[in-house]
C-alpha cells in the first residue's frame, strides 16, 4: 500500500518510540491512510500491553438526571420539575450496591446530574452508603464537572473535598465531563460548566491526593482535527506531570434526543477507528485506551482491539446516558460473552479491577481476589 512521505516519516518516529507533535497529530488525523494508522496504533498497543485485552465487571449508578446545566449533547438531563426527572432514594442506591455485589461486580461507576436542590452532603452520603453496604466495591465517582460543582456548593478547596470523599469510601475518578477542552468548541456545546482548564486542575488535584483517574473526549460533532489533537495534548501534558491517568476513553457522539444532534449523523465506524488509533499514538504516556462497547457498538469495539485499544470496559448494567441519546447496544454483556468477543478478536481476555490488578475468581465467580498489578511498558 502506498504511504506518502510525511506519513512514512511519522511511522518511523512511532516505531522508534519518539513522541509526536501537534502538527503530526493533525496530519495523521486528517490524512493518514487507515491501514497505516491501524498498524502503528497496534504496534504501540502490543508494545505496551502485549496480546492482553482487559475487561471489568462493573455497574453504573446515575443517582439523578436532574441537572442545572444544559449541555447541548445531553439527552440524559431533566429540568427540576420535569416528569422525566428522577432521584434515587438511599434504599434504592443501597439495593443497587447489594445487587452489584451479588453479581460479583468489583466496581461501581457513579455519575449523574447536578441537582438544583441537593447539597454536597447528599453526594457524599451516596459514596458513604455504598461503601458501608459493600466495602469491597471500588467506587469510581463524579466527573470533574461534579467536583467543580461541589466546590461551588461548599466554597471549600478541591483538595479538602477530595479528601472528604476519600474518607467516605471514594476509590478513583471517572473521565467524564471532558468533552472537547478547546473553548472554540466548548463554548458552543457546554458553555456553563467547568471549562477545560478547570477539568485539568481537578484531575491534577486528584492525582496529587493519590487518586487515579480516567480521561475522555467526546468526538464526532462540531469539532475539528485540531480541536481533538489539542485535547489529547492537554491530557498528555498533565500525564507527564502526575502519571495519575489510567485509561483514555474516546466517546463517540450519539445524536438522538439532543439539540447538538439535530442534522448530525453518529460518527462512522471509520471515524471511530481513526480516533481510537490517533489517540493511542498521541497519548504515548497512557497505559490503556478503552473501547467503550456501550457507545461504539460491539463490532467496532472488537475491531478496535487491533486499532490501539486494549480494554473493552465492563459488563455495564443500568446505564442511561448513551441509551437516552440513542445507543442501541444491550445494557449488559455477560462475562462469558465479553470473553468470547475478546477471544474472537484474537486477544487474551483478562479481568481487571479498576486499578488494573488482575482479578482472580473462585469457581462460583461471585468471590474474587486481587492478583498482580498488570503493568505496561512505556
Ligand atoms: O461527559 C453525554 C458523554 C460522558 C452523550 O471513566 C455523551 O471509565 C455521546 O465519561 N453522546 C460521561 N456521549 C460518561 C463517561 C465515561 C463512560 C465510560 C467509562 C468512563 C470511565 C467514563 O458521556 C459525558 C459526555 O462526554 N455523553 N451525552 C451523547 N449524546
Ligand atoms: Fe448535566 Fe452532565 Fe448532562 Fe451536562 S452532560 S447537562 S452536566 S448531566
Amino acid at each position: 500500500m502506498a504511504t506518502d512521505t510525511q506519513s512514512a516519516a511519522i511511522a518511523e518516529k512511532v516505531r522508534a518510540g519518539v513522541r509526536l507533535s501537534f502538527a503530526e497529530g493533525v496530519y495523521l488525523d486528517r490524512h493518514a491512510e487507515l491501514h497505516l494508522l491501524g498498524e502503528l496504533a497496534n504496534f504501540v498497543r502490543e508494545r505496551k500491553n502485549g496480546n492482553r485485552s482487559y475487561y471489568n465487571v462493573n455497574v453504573h449508578l446515575n443517582p439523578t438526571n436532574v441537572c442545572v446545566y444544559r449541555c447541548k449533547f445531553c439527552a440524559f438531563r431533566a429540568d427540576l420539575k420535569s416528569p422525566k426527572g428522577y432521584v434515587l432514594s438511599d434504599e434504592e442506591i443501597v439495593g443497587r450496591a447489594q445487587e452489584a455485589h451479588e453479581r460479583g461486580c468489583t466496581e461501581m461507576h457513579i455519575v449523574g446530574g447536578l441537582h438544583h436542590q441537593k447539597p454536597y452532603e447528599w453526594y457524599r452520603n451516596i459514596v458513604q452508603i455504598v461503601h458501608d453496604a459493600v466495602p469491597e466495591l471500588h467506587i469510581k465517582a463524579w466527573t470533574a464537572v461534579e467536583w467543580d460543582w461541589f466546590q461551588r456548593l461548599t466554597n471549600r478547596p478541591i483538595a479538602e473535598i477530595l479528601a472528604d470523599m476519600k474518607a467516605a469510601g471514594l476509590g478513583s475518578l471517572p473521565g467524564g465531563g471532558a468533552e472537547i477542552f478547546h473553548p472554540e468548541v466548548r463554548d458552543k456545546i457546554c458553555e456553563h460548566k467547568a471549562d477545560g482548564t478547570e477539568w485539568i486542575k481537578i484531575h491534577r488535584a486528584a492525582h496529587q491526593a493519590g487518586l487515579r483517574s480516567n480521561a475522555t473526549m467526546l468526538y464526532g460533532h462540531i469539532e475539528s482535527a485540531e480541536h481533538r489533537i489539542d485535547h489529547l495534548l492537554r491530557l498528555r501534558e498533565l500525564q507527564d506531570e502526575t502519571g495519575g491517568f489510567q485509561t483514555f476513553i474516546p466517546l463517540a457522539f450519539h445524536p438522538q434526543n439532543n439539540a447538538l444532534g439535530v442534522g448530525l449523523q453518529k460518527p462512522s465506524g471509520l471515524m471511530d477507528l481513526r480516533v481510537m488509533a490517533v489517540s493511542r499514538l498521541m497519548l504515548d504516556n497512557f497505559d490503556h485506551i478503552k473501547a467503550y462497547w456501550q457507545m461504539l457498538g460491539i463490532p467496532i469495539a472488537q475491531i478496535a482491539q487491533s486499532f490501539g485499544s486494549d480494554d473493552l470496559d465492563g459488563t455495564v448494567v443500568h446505564e442511561k446516558i448513551y441509551h437516552d441519546a440513542g445507543s442501541d447496544t444491550p445494557q449488559e454483556l455477560t462475562v462469558a460473552e465479553l470473553r468470547r468477543l475478546i477471544t474472537e478478536a484474537g486477544r487474551e481476555p483478562i479481568e481487571r479491577d479498576t486499578l488494573y490488578h488482575e482479578v482472580i475468581r473462585d469457581p462460583g465467580a461471585k468471590r474474587w481476589q486481587t492478583g498482580r498489578k498488570l503493568v505496561s511498558v512505556h
